[in-house]
Parts: C-alpha cells; structure tokens; sequence
C-alpha cells in the first residue's frame, strides 16, 4: 500500500494564512506585548520586527505581463497559462513541503510488519518477574514509533485536520468551524521527538496555512489550554531547542506566533470576579462562559492547570500578565483554607469557593496535585510556596486517602465523596495513576534515587514517598495484569477490610505518626504481596480487584506509563519497563484494527485473487478490556499519540533523551524547559498563615501590643 497524503489538505484558497505579526496587536484582554522588557524570545522577536524579514514564498505577488488581445494569443495564453500553473503548482507542492508526504515504501509496509509482530508475540513468554539480560530496547522503542506511523498515517490520509477521528469509520467531525487541530497539534512534538520529518512539515503546513482561533464558539479552557497552548509551545521548545529532531525550514516563530494567539483568547476565562477561570471559552469574543452543569462551578484541577502553559508563555515573551493572571488562581485556592492540603473538586469562579466537599485524584481533582510540584520545578526549584503545598498535600493524601486491599494488602489511593470525616470510597480512576511517578518525581527533584539519597536534606519522609510510590505503581500495574486483555479498565474497585487498614496502621514507625525527620538508612520494606508467579492462586490478589460493568473501557489512557517512565527514570530499576513492554503489546494486540487480507478466488477465474496481506491499519479505544477479541470502540482519543505512545517511547529511550533535569511536562505530555525567574517573573503571592485563629483575650502579649 502507498498512497500520498493528505489527500484533503487545505486548499490555497480557502483559508488565508494570518499575518505573520497579527499576535503583536492589542489582544482582547492583554493589550499586547512588552516586547522589550525582557531578554530572549522578546529580543528576538524585537529584531524580527524590525528587520521585516523576507515574507515567505506564498506571500510574494505573481508576476503578469501586459494584456494583449487576438485569437492567437488567446490561444498562446491559454497553453502558457496552462503549463505556467502547472510549474507554479509544482513549485508550490515541493515549497510547502508536501511533496515529500509521500511514503517509502518501507514506510508504508509498517502496517504489514506490524500485524506480522503482532502474531509472532503469541510465542514472546510474559516477563514473570525474574531478571531479563540483553534486551534491545532501542528496537522496542522502535515499535513505539511504528505504531506512532501507523496511526498518524491513518489519521492523515482519511481524517486530516478533523479534531475527532473514528478510525474505524474513517470518518469524524471537527469541534468548530474549520477545526481548532485538536489531533495535529497535540501530536506534533510526538513526532518531532521521533523524528518524523516529513509528517512533522505536513503539520506545520496545516498549523501555518489552515489553523486559526478567531471561531465564535465555546470551548474548555483547560483542554484548550494543555492541548493546543501546550502542543504549540512545546512544538516551539522542541524545534528551537533541538534542532537536529525532525529538522524543518520554515518562519521559526510560526508556533508561537500561533500560541500567543490563541492564549490571548483564552485569557478571557479568567475574567472572573475571583480570578479562578470559567469552564468554557468563546474563542472570538474572549469571553469566560461558566459550566452549564455542577452550578457555575468549575472543575478545581482544571482551573489550576494552567500555570505551567501560560508561565511557560511569560517566559519567552516577557509579558507579565499571563503569569500574575494564573498565579492569582493559586492564591484564590490556596486562600479557601482546606484541611491537610486537599481540595474537593469543584470551585466557583465568582467567589473563589469551594463547592460541596468531594475529594478525589481521580477526574476533576488530579492535576491540582500535580501541577503543585511541577510548578516548583518548572521555576528551577525557586518558588518554595508550591513546594510546601505539595508537601501539606501529600501528607494529607497519605493520611486521609491511602489505603490496602484485604488479601495481597495493594495499595489504594482511595476517594472521600463526602469529606474528609466520612467514608473512603476504594475506587481508584485511571486517571489517578500519574501519582506514582509525580511523587517519585516530588521527592527527588527527577534526579536518580541514588543521587537524590546523598543529598544531607534527604529524610525519612523522602524514603517513606518512595516507597509509597512504588506500591501504588504496582497497584496501578496490576489492574492492568488482572483484565483478559492485559489494559486497565477506566475505574477500578477494590476490596478492603470492613474497617479499612490506614497507613498510619500500616506503617506506625512514619513520618505520619512521628516527626522522625531522619533517614532511616535502610530500606522500607514493601507491605504488599507479590503479583509473580502468575499461576500460584495462593496469592488470589485478583480477588481484591473489582472491574463493574459500566467501567470496562480503555481509551488507551496514557497515566500509568507516565508513571513507569518516571519510576524507571529515577529508581533505574528495569522492572518499571517490562512492565512498560507488557503493557504496549497488549495495547498493539488489542486495540489494533486490523484489515484482513481476502484469500477467497476470484469467483469468475477460479483463481487465488492477488492480495495484499493482513495489516493494522490503525488503532482504536475499547469497549471491554475484559473480552477477547475486545469489543472495540471507534474512537481516537488525541492523548494517544500525544501522550500515551509519547511516554512508551521515552521509557524505552535512555534517561538523558529529554532529561528529567531540564524539563518538565505539562499533564498533557508536552515537554517545557526549566527556567530561572527574573524581572517581573517572581511569586507574587504569600501563604495566608495556617494556625489557628486566637481569640483576642488569649493572643500573646506582644501581638496585642501590635495591634
Ligand atoms: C489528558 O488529557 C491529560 O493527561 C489530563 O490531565 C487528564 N486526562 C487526559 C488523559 O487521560
């Protein structure tokens, strides 16, 4: 099979490329850039402006000679003007870079060579836990990136540009008018990570000639936010950071330009009376629409998922406001005072309060943890404030939500739907399995454990959240080891003593019950059973695991091995990508849609019908991980390629590829480098004090003396 794509792409006509400066202008909110304030990016762009740099090919004017009349000419005119657009169509074709879209042939066979790998993993015995020496990862991170082709490929050549895609169909829709490249933007830095040059210079072409974000038209500020804001930025990062991945020529401020355009948009949403940001954006009109649902209120981890985007934007064009406008948003939660450092999951963008007292890192509250320590780090560990949230935050996780399952003693990151004092609900969302490696990620800095353990601030706690760590990564491991398939399911239940064992139980010598600050020295031993052998039912920790009917989908949700690419980067320990590999060929077994070739004769001739063989030909989400073949779901979620195959492909990558050192990712996967503050980039805000309010007659002396 070969075939060029995009078969669909954007007309020269219908949409005009926006002008290369048009982000400078006053924005809706902003009021334009301070383009001089600050070193870097400003400078640069400074100077771009200035020196009006030569406008690209598609820009320049053609050339016409003079008008003459007669039959002749018109004759001569119409061969000349025939063959002139032939070449101008030519030139354009091979200037814009979709003329190299066609596949190698080696390329185009990946599906074939898939479905071959595929049937030959039947004989690949499952990794049973013992040590394996030898294996070639650089061929399995390969795979990744086969299956990264096979999908995109798919994608581009029957569903170019459409930000919903069902690949089974080969059909989908677009979330507004002229589509805002939900799928292309979110895997564009996938590919310049894998080096796919030629897909990478057809997205770009899409980005510069048919991406814009001037719809009048509703949509999620957060998923906006860590998709499109995201993917651009980092599209940038990467492609100025890294030059020799996925080299394209090309304006190189095509992907900021982009961004700031749309972040002007999005600003908007924080227009609020607190500041927290409304659920939903008019990108034309810049105007914060609240949720239709839950009374207004917004989700709390997606109002304070923002900040690592927008501070990123500050960064590189040295405007202030984006960082003061999502930094407000953590005062605002921080201020509404909750207990242990836990936040029910919804809050009101017009009071800055909280509503109901539902907490959960599961959907709607995940990320708000996350975004905490990323924070710290995005900034080069220089604001101190997110770290002790952090800190508070976890201690309150282990204390109010963590959990074990009654047989094999699992550990669960529990739910508290009605408050902290009620009761702990054992569910855990896919969703929630990013904490593994982000506590892993907090407790070390990204540095390897060994290095991170010489450090004279190193302690008790630091080991006790390693440790924590690391069984909640083989909870998350096992509720994929547990289904027919080899996936995980969407939610998964598990089954407790009558009265749940709490960690202060289970461990009453940590950090929870004492204020030990030392360091053991010595390794905490893991409470939970192992999952190997897998034949021994003595063990019977499947028992402790319950997948209810309405939750048995996969939609090939990316948390867990983020969480293993963490975990191997800082523990080192290669367990943490075996199961990675197990993982990703249950993904390629089962969520593959494979198209069979037809061996039947030719009805007419009696004869074999020339075939080409079975293939995948794409990938897709899962009704229920629990049925072999799995009943499929048509749909392709964007975090596939985006994240999911993304985070595969660095876990079997070496640990200094996109070094954990330098960069953070955003929760959509998309990579940014750390960075120092300066200038008008500093934390703008203080911690409200914690203690206790005192009534006036048992204040202290000298505070009444104050006052
Ligand atoms: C992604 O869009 C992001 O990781 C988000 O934070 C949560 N969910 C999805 C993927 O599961």
């Amino acid at each position: 099979m070969s075939f060029q794509y995009p078969p669909s792409n954007p007309s020269l006509s219908s949409q005009q490329p926006l002008e290369n400066n048009h982000w400078r202008s006053p924005g809706p909110k902003l009021g334009g850039y301070g383009l001089s304030q600050s070193p870097g990016i400003s400078n640069n762009l400074n100077t771009f402006f200035r020196d009006r740099r030569t406008l690209p090919m598609y820009k320049d004017k053609p050339y016409f000679a003079p008008r003459r009349t007669g039959p002749r000419v018109r004759h001569r005119r119409v061969l000349y003007s025939g063959l002139c657009l032939f070449f101008l169509i030519l030139l354009w074709y091979y200037m814009s870079g979709w003329g190299s879209a066609e596949l190698p042939i080696s390329e185009s066979r990946k599906g074939e060579e898939l479905w071959a790998w595929v049937q030959s993993l039947e004989k690949e015995p499952f990794y049973n836990g013992k040590e394996l020496k030898g294996i070639d990862w650089v061929a399995r991170r390969e795979k990744v990136r086969d299956v990264f082709i096979v999908s995109w490929d798919d994608y581009a050549k029957n569903g170019w540009g459409l930000d919903e895609y069902h690949p089974i169909a080969k059909n989908g829709k677009n979330m507004v008018e002229g589509g805002l490249g939900w799928i292309i933007v979110d895997a564009l830095d996938t590919m310049i990570l894998m080096n796919l040059t030629s897909r990478v210079q057809d997205a770009r072409s899409w980005i510069h000639h048919s991406l814009q974000y001037n719809q009048d038209h509703d949509v999620n500020t957060f998923e906006t936010t860590i998709r499109m804001l995201g993917g651009l930025l980092s599209a940038h990062y990467l492609s100025t950071s890294y030059p020799t991945l996925a080299p394209v020529s090309g304006d190189v401020d095509l992907y900021i330009e982009k961004a700031t355009d749309l972040a002007e948009r999005l600003a908007g949403a924080f227009d609020s009376n607190s500041g927290v940001p409304y659920a939903s954006i008019n990108l034309k009109k810049s105007e914060g629409i609240a949720a239709h649902s839950d009374n207004g209120a917004s989700s709390t981890s997606e109002a304070t998922t923002v900040q690592l985007e927008f501070k990123y934007l500050a960064k590189l064009t040295g405007e202030a406001a984006y960082w003061r406008m999502v930094e407000k948003v953590m005062q605002v939660v921080d201020d509404s005072k909750m207990e242990d450092g836990l936040v029910p999951i919804y809050i009101y963008p017009e009071t800055g309060k909280f509503r109901g007292n539902n907490i959960r890192l599961g959907s709607r509250g995940d990320s708000y943890y996350e975004y905490l320590i990323k924070q710290y780090l995005q900034t080069s560990e220089q604001e101190p404030v997110y770290k002790e949230m952090w800190d508070e935050a976890l201690m309150g996780i282990r204390k109010h939500l963590i959990t074990y399952t009654k047989r094999a003693k699992l550990t669960v990151l529990g739910e508290r739907p009605s408050g902290l004092e009620r009761d702990l609900v054992p569910k855990m969302d896919h969703l929630a399995c990013f904490l593994p490696g982000t506590i892993a990620l907090g407790a070390t800095g990204g540095v390897p454990l060994s290095q991170a353990k010489k450090s004279p601030n190193w302690s008790q706690r630091h080991d006790e959240e390693i440790l924590l760590a690391e069984e909640l990564m083989k909870t998350c491991w096992a509720t994929y080891l547990v289904t027919k398939t080899g996936l995980a399911p969407e939610i998964t239940y598990f089954n407790l003593d009558e009265t749940p064992v709490m960690m202060k139980d289970m461990y009453p010598g940590s950090t929870l019950n004492t204020d030990n600050r030392k360091s053991q020295q010595e390794e905490l031993p893991l409470k939970s059973k192992p999952l190997y052998p897998l034949d021994d039912d003595t063990l019977n920790w499947e028992n402790d695991i319950d997948i209810k009917m309405q939750d048995r989908h996969n939609l090939q949700r990316p948390e867990t091995v983020e969480s293993l690419m963490y975990m191997y980067r800082i523990t080192g320990d290669e367990t943490y990508r075996h199961w990675g590999w197990e993982m990703f060929k249950s993904f390629a077994r089962h969520t593959a849609i494979v198209e069979h070739a037809d061996h039947h004769p030719d009805p007419k001739t009696d004869k074999p019908v020339k075939q080409d063989p079975s293939q995948i030909i794409s990938f897709t989400s899962l009704n229920n991980v629990n049925s072999i073949p799995p009943a499929r779901r048509d749909n392709l979620e964007s975090f596939w390629m985006a994240e999911t195959l993304k985070y595969f492909y660095l876990l079997f990558s070496d640990r200094d590829f996109i070094p954990l050192e330098d960069n953070v990712f955003n929760t959509e996967a998309h990579p940014f480098p750390k960075f120092e503050l300066g200038g008008d980039l500093k934390t703008g805000w203080k911690r409200k004090s914690r203690e206790p309010e005192l009534a006036p007659e048992s204040a202290p002396q000298s505070q009444q003396q104050v006052q």
